[in-house]
């Protein structure tokens, strides 16, 4: 019989896996892409964030140098796009939170793929409501979010980290751009957790700052990454860039101390507002969400093979 000319491979999952390697019944982590934007004040888009990195991961070699092995050839599950609750930010975090619980109560890792930045109260509040005082949250990303309310909702992106702190330990990395009433929030509450892009940046290569984020951590950790922490010039593709920003290899490193010295319980990647024709950005959202899985498949001894790994 003749060979068949054409060859299916892959599914539409992260990484482009054959769906046989990505059950949900088998996976360790389980990615929840949540097309939502409503509240973005600047350039809108980040709706069409989870769909393009979804697809650029396809092209993510599979095989890591830092590992030694395909770290994530099993074990990740894609959940389908959440449905979008378009009566507002706090319908759509309710829906993100009831899926959430539901991956922890199953034991999965989960890992938000958004959309808007106000979804990650969504997991905050799942984790919350397990790990209770022993969580923390870290933040990496250019703006504080503190505001009690935006535009009139309290559940704006601006205001997502005010949401935050009232549920866990927040430690914030990378901000470099604060309202005067933000300000003004920090220094009556004496939050002492931010960690300022400038001064990250005055330090040059003395990476001494990593260690000092990590011991503000709580025991379990949330992490959660808007790409506008990265500076524009390797991470342009975000709906409110600000000068000034980190840079790749500096936010690995703060990644693996993270990943070694604590229990990284959930993450998200949030805010890719994609510029239709420029795919480096949406690869380099990719290849983050994929790094940071990896980290956390080697820490829990989840690659293939079931070993942690040689670090
Ligand atoms: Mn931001």
């Amino acid at each position: 019989m003749a060979q068949p000319r054409v060859h299916f491979r892959g599914g539409y999952n992260f990484l482009g896996l054959p769906p046989e390697d990505c059950l949900y019944d088998e996976a360790r982590a389980v990615i929840l892409p949540v097309p939502y934007d409503s509240t973005t004040s600047y350039r809108a888009g980040t709706r069409d964030g989870p769909a393009a990195i979804l697809m650029a991961s396809r092209n993510v070699e599979l095989f890591d140098r830092e590992f030694g092995c395909e770290p994530l050839s099993t074990g990740v599950h894609t959940l389908p796009e959440l449905e979008p609750d378009m009566s507002g930010p706090k319908a759509t975090v309710a829906a993100v939170e009831k899926a959430v619980a539901g991956l922890v109560a199953d034991g999965r890792f989960p890992f938000m793929l958004g959309g808007e930045h106000s979804l990650t109260t969504g997991p905050v509040r799942a984790l919350r409501a397990k790990y209770g005082e022993d969580l923390s949250v870290l933040q990496l990303d250019a703006h504080a979010d503190l505001r009690e309310a935006f535009e009139n909702t309290p559940f704006s992106h601006a205001s997502v980290m005010r949401r935050v702190a009232d549920l866990a330990s927040l430690t914030q990395v990378g901000i470099r751009n604060i309202s005067a009433g933000e300000m003004e929030f920090v220094r009556q509450t004496k939050h002492d957790g931010i960690f300022w892009a400038e001064d990250i940046a005055a330090d040059g290569n003395d990476v001494s700052w990593i260690p000092r984020v990590v011991r503000r951590l709580r025991k379990h950790v949330y992490i959660t990454v808007d790409l506008d922490v990265f500076d524009p010039s390797v991470m342009p593709a975000v709906g409110t860039p600000e000068p000034g920003g980190l840079l790749w290899y500096p936010v690995l490193q703060l990644l693996r101390e993270v990943v070694a010295k604590r229990t990284v319980v959930g993450a998200d990647v949030v805010e890719l507002c994609p510029i239709p024709g420029f795919i480096a950005p949406d690869f380099f959202a990719a290849r983050l969400v994929f790094k940071m899985l990896a980290l956390v498949f080697a820490r829990r001894g989840w690659m293939p093979g079931g070993k942690a790994a040689r670090r």
